[in-house]
């Protein structure tokens, strides 16, 4: 006797689509096959298309984000919000703040998430202060408890690191197997255009975009892909908005290097342009890197369509359009100060979805290795996430294909009071969420039960192991 049986859809993997029912037991998948026995509870999945749940593998929720400033989401909304967009597993990063230990932003955001999340969640470590001990003790330790990926920043006051600590952080990787995320962007440039811009007056949050233009990424992207050769590691370039960055990653991996590149919802479907004659409204677009123009979008879909990005993500970082968001008073007197960062953990599938599978640009298979299987694999969660398959967790999202939605701010249920994305018409809508086995989203409903997603622990990436594996395998 199955739990669950999932009765009469298509089920979508990263490699098959295949009719069939899926049978559950224990909040794992037990069976695949035609006409699945007894179950407690039947869902009727007709019509339907049966995937993996998304795994996020890029979202920001309850991080300190300077004084004055919340965050809009903390675990209990943010994930809330990626049930809604048939999301199961969400990874979060863990900001290590400067001055402090690393063990002890662990330990304080596993307070912030215990108990509150209605998806599984994991966290990457932010090394913002790469001391010896934090070097040497901390992060070795953390990584062997499973915290097996972390990010650099090469930009942000508080947050870059030089060549050489990132150097230093990269060689920890390569010892431990660990895998290193790195926010491209050229710190001393944006410092030096920011100057620039607001001794010119030209202080609203439109300029943000001109204070990061595409050289100042392309620039980091190159430099951060040679830290890595050097050291002999793989990295993940994240957040990847336009041709030139990508091209940067493309000539690596074609000359045998193992760099990953990840590019997100805004860099497919926004551009500088939304911004325009906004004035402090344009504060809600504002993010890093920003989106730019038609070209860089199609640049993004081509990344995705020939696999030099393997991960798509929503870099969900949300604010409020108020004085505790966007709007801080220190915020209004320039673009330097509004936070950076948008909401989208609910956008990211449905978005890809439409204007992905829906108008030919990938597959339906494409899309599963896009938003599940590759993030499982690349952070150590596969196969027991990101696929359907006998012994896998039965996280799965049931998709209405043919169903048309304006996304509006009520549709994402997250913390924000505004979408980027209001207006957006799609076709294909997540309509049932499923966690280990336990219906957490049905039409739009998100449960009202208490919360029970976990904490999950993370194995190596398929991408790293200890000793270096800088060069893909051959
Ligand atoms: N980097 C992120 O990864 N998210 C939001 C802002 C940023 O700079
Ligand atoms: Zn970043
Ligand atoms: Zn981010």
């Amino acid at each position: 006797m199955f739990d669950t049986v999932i009765r009469g859809g298509t089920v979508v993997t990263a490699a098959d689509t295949i009719r069939c029912d899926v049978g559950i037991a224990g909040g794992v998948v037990t069976a695949l096959g035609r006409d699945l026995g007894a179950a407690r509870e039947v869902i009727d999945a007709g019509g339907r298309l049966v995937m993996p749940g998304g795994i996020d593998s890029h979202v920001h929720l309850s991080q300190p984000s300077g004084e004055g400033i919340v965050m809009a989401d903390d675990f209990a909304s943010g994930t809330r919000s990626a049930a809604a967009g048939g999301v199961t597993t969400v990874m979060a990063f863990c900001m290590q703040e400067s001055g402090k230990s690393l063990r002890a932003a662990v330990q304080d955001y596993h307070a912030k998430a215990e108990g509150r999340c209605h998806v599984d969640v994991s966290f990457h470590l932010v090394i913002s202060d790469p001391t010896e001990q934090v070097l040497g003790q901390e992060l070795p330790a953390l990584v062997a408890d499973g915290y097996t990926s972390f990010k650099v920043f090469m930009t942000y006051d508080g947050l870059a690191l030089n060549d050489m600590q990132i150097l230093q952080t990269m060689a920890v990787a390569r010892e431990t197997g660990a895998l290193v995320m790195v926010h491209a962007e050229n710190y001393d440039a944006i410092r030096f255009l920011t100057t620039q811009l607001e001794k010119q007056g030209r202080t609203a949050p439109f300029y943000h975009g001109a204070s990061r233009p595409i050289a100042v990424e392309r620039e980091a992207t190159h430099r951060a892909i040679s830290l890595a050769e050097l050291v002999d590691v793989p990295i993940v370039v994240v957040h990847v908005s336009n041709r030139e960055a990508m091209e940067e990653i493309r000539r690596a991996q074609s000359r045998g290097l193992n760099i990953l590149g990840e590019t997100c919802t805004q860099y497919l479907v926004l551009t500088e342009d939304d911004m325009q004659g906004l004035n402090m409204e344009g504060a809600k677009y504002v993010c890093s890197p920003p989106p730019r123009d038609r070209a860089s979008q199609e640049a993004c879909w081509e990344g995705l369509q020939t696999g030099v990005f393997t991960l798509f993500s929503s870099d969900h970082c949300p604010f409020r359009y108020d004085e505790q968001g966007k709007l801080a008073p220190k915020g209004r007197t320039s673009f330097r100060w509004v936070p950076n960062g948008i909401p989208g953990v609910a956008a990211r599938l449905p978005i890809l979805f439409s204007e992905g599978v829906g108008k030919g640009r990938i597959d339906l298979n494409a899309f599963v290795a896009l938003t599940a299987t590759n993030h499982a694999r690349t952070y150590g969660l596969y196969p027991r996430k990101g696929t359907i398959a006998v012994g896998s967790d039965a996280d799965i999202a049931i998709w209405d294909p043919e169903r048309r939605v304006t996304i509006d701010n009520a549709s994402q249920q997250h913390g924000a009071d505004y979408t980027p994305y209001e207006g957006f018409e799609v076709t294909g809508w997540p309509v049932l969420t499923m966690v280990r086995g336990k219906v957490v989203m049905r039409e739009g409903e998100v449960s009202a039960s208490a919360p029970e997603g976990i904490y999950l622990s993370r194995g190596h990436s398929a991408h790293a192991r200890p000793g270096g594996s800088g060069r893909k395998a051959r």
